[in-house]
């Protein structure tokens, strides 16, 4: 790893995630008997857009509850979490969240991590710039990977933020994983503050992935564009429709691209047959009661000590601590 000093505040470590390899894990993907297709591939520059605008649809209300409580209550999340150590942000992308938190946490570093490489280094420059005092120390590397962050002193108190319910894109047995790599990262006096989705009435579900101005089909379909462009295929996307919705026995979302034909479509020179209805499952949305979230964690090495809910239980920002071993 070589840590190199960007501007007299802002540190980069890069820890040199290795590349996808998009074409063989999408070909892997729809060779499978039950499509699929990892949902970390629809963030291309158009999917990045798209997400954004999908954040401010009236009917996505996870991102404007989440900040929402953020703002609210900052200074309580302050008080629980203690000020200095090392605020460490999970998929920090343009690190908006975490500005609502850093006035009042005042952390000696604020350490944001993410795969991306020059979208972390543009928004750390532009936090760096925005706040003076802050001591930044960004981090390229692949937080669903087993991970560590060997710059950090052993001595240093390390709380790990992880916003914007992105844990509900894990099956539940890799989140917990990555909670236990997060556990085993912040021991022993560290904590997690991290944002997750609640259960709720199906139809509200329904609604933030069905939105009426079907920017949410939009991004859905964007990840056929990406392959054909990225994987020589050939994908028609008027033959193709947006399909989500919430699955009440597992507790979550599923978003689909749902073939209107029986076609065939070649990818990377590989024929792949649709059946008419057949669709390629892109992702799924957990969403979680909040004891049912506590078990999770604890059974990850943690232990429930505050959290924040909006006043309709749509949102949840928990903070948990280390168990004691
Ligand atoms: C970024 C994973 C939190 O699951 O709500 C939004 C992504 N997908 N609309 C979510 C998403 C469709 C989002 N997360």
């Amino acid at each position: 790893m070589r840590t190199e000093l960007v501007e007299p505040r802002l540190r980069f470590s890069d820890l040199k995630p290795p590349p996808a390899d998009f074409r063989r894990e999408v070909v892997e993907g729809l060779r499978r008997p039950r499509k699929a297709l990892s949902p970390k591939f629809f963030y291309d520059p158009e999917g990045c857009r798209l997400f954004e605008a999908i954040c401010d649809l009236p009917e996505y209300y996870l991102t404007r509850t989440e900040v929402g409580i953020l703002t609210e209550h900052a200074d309580s999340i302050a008080r629980t979490l203690g000020q200095g150590g090392a605020l460490i942000e999970l998929g920090s992308g343009n690190s908006r969240k975490v500005r609502l938190l850093l006035e009042a946490l005042k952390p000696a570093v604020y350490v944001p991590v993410d795969i991306a490489r020059e979208h972390l280094l543009t928004a750390s420059r532009a936090l760096a710039a925005d706040c003076p005092w802050l001591d930044i120390h960004a981090a390229c590397l692949d937080y669903s990977q087993r991970f560590a962050l060997p710059f950090l002193p052993d001595t240093q108190r390390k709380i790990v933020f992880f916003p914007g319910s992105s844990i509900g894109n894990f099956e539940p047995a890799a989140a917990e994983n990555l909670l236990r790599s997060v556990a085993q990262c912040v021991q022993p006096d560290g904590g997690l503050l991290i944002g997750f989705d609640l259960k709720k009435d199906a139809a509200i579900l329904n609604a933030a992935y069905n939105d009426s101005a079907g920017v949410t089909a939009q991004f859905n379909l964007n990840l056929l564009r990406c392959i054909n462009a990225r994987a020589a295929a050939n994908f028609d996307l008027d033959r193709f429709h947006h399909q989500a919705f919430y699955n009440e026995r597992q507790g979550r979302i599923e978003m689909h691209l749902c073939s209107e034909y029986r076609q065939q479509v070649i990818v990377a020179g590989e024929t792949f047959n649709f059946l008419d209805g057949e669709t390629i499952h892109t992702e799924s949305s957990y969403k979680y009661g909040i004891e049912e979230f506590q078990t999770l964690a604890h059974n990850a090495g943690f232990e429930p000590d505050r959290c924040w809910c909006d006043r309709d239980s749509l949102f949840c920002v928990h903070y948990f601590t280390v168990s004691a071993s």
